[in-house]
């Protein structure tokens, strides 16, 4: 099957915006940058990346007969929020597992944001103290075996919704219409900049734009900007998720190892945890063009941009596609970094 041939039930309001970032590109005088948004894309609780790659899934979850969305990840969570969002939408409960995967000790950080809203859309969402791990997790075992006690149908959604089966498709389907587009506006992005963690958005992007490339003969470099700080992990993943697409694409052939790239420089130490290079980044983006980006995500794949293109990594000529993936729930858990 080819992409399209894969059944999607859309949760966007069609295809996500390209805006061309004029002053942030004339700042740092090099690659024209433009964003991809989807954070400003669909209408379900503020949207983001995980709305795409459960478009995919949604048909598999009704064809199952669950009552129960299952899912896992951090306090501030954007995933668990964009599950407890579908859950809503169709109808169904929501069971989330937030584990503590950051030591960001803000008194707010399991209360307001992305937990706030999936409280408010009625999931039961329970605090759980483990750490950051993008792997499977006991608790979320648990919690599944929890609602099939309860007498439920549980459908089970791992963190970021990466580890599914389906979960690459939504990404897949964003190279071709990141292709649409570029005929609409007569340009072509030569190379596309992702944050990844647990590595779906960007592995998709991988087998989709491998697709084009084979249709097409435009070769780009998709460029993933490690977040997780478990960099090993996080390329493996991708690497392997990529693959699995690939095969549910029928692509027909391996991919190059030139077509993994998963860089390091912009995570800092810790997941989660700003540094300077992020601060910057969301300044720069807040200042110049009113993009609001999160300090755990999109903060740190913007910083990987800024330096690429400074760097002349980017070259001047180049245009640049930056996937802007949503999370702006998060910064009110980080209001202390703008006292
Ligand atoms: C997330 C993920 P992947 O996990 O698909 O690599 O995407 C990384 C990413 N940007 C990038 C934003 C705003 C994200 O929310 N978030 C996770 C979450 O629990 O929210 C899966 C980790």
């Amino acid at each position: 099957m080819n992409i399209e041939q894969h059944p999607r039930y859309p949760l966007t309001f069609g295809p996500s915006p390209l805006q061309h970032l004029k002053r942030l590109t004339q700042h740092l005088g090099g690659a024209g940058i433009w964003a991809k948004r989807e954070d400003v894309s669909s209408g379900l609780a503020y949207g983001g990346n995980k709305i795409r790659k459960l478009e995919y899934i949604v048909p598999d979850i009704l064809a199952s007969g669950a009552d129960t969305l299952v899912s896992i990840g951090g306090y501030q969570s954007n995933h668990t929020r964009q599950v407890a969002a579908v859950a809503a939408h169709l109808g169904l409960k929501a069971r989330l597992v937030q584990e503590k995967w950051v030591p960001w000790d803000d008194p707010t950080n399991d209360r307001v944001g992305n937990i706030l809203l999936s409280r408010m859309m009625g999931a039961d969402s329970r605090l759980d103290d483990a750490g950051f791990d993008i792997g499977i997790r006991d608790s979320w075992k648990e919690a599944l075996a929890e609602v099939e006690d309860a007498g439920g149908t549980p459908y089970a959604i791992p963190a970021g919704a990466s580890e599914h089966r389906l979960g690459g498709l939504g990404f897949a389907n964003w190279a071709f219409e990141v292709a649409a587009q570029e005929k609409e506006l007569g340009l072509t992005f030569d190379t596309i900049v992702v944050c990844t963690v647990t590595g779906s958005t960007h592995a998709g992007m991988i087998a989709g734009f491998a697709a084009l490339e084979d249709l097409t003969g435009v070769r780009r470099r998709i460029l993933g900007i490690d977040a997780s700080a478990t960099l090993a992990k996080t390329r493996d993943q991708v690497a392997r998720i990529a693959r699995n697409t690939t095969a549910l694409i029928e692509l027909g052939r391996d991919l190059r190892d030139d077509e993994i790239q998963v860089l390091e420089g912009w995570a800092g130490e810790l997941y989660g945890l700003p540094v300077d290079s992020t601060m910057e980044a969301m300044a720069l983006g807040a200042q110049l063009e009113a993009m609001i980006t999160d300090p755990v995500y999109e903060g740190k794949s913007l910083a990987g941009l800024i330096y690429l293109v400074s760097s002349g990594d980017i070259p001047k000529d180049s245009t640049v596609l930056y996937a802007h993936l949503g999370g702006q729930p998060a910064i009110n858990a980080y209001h202390s970094l703008w006292p």
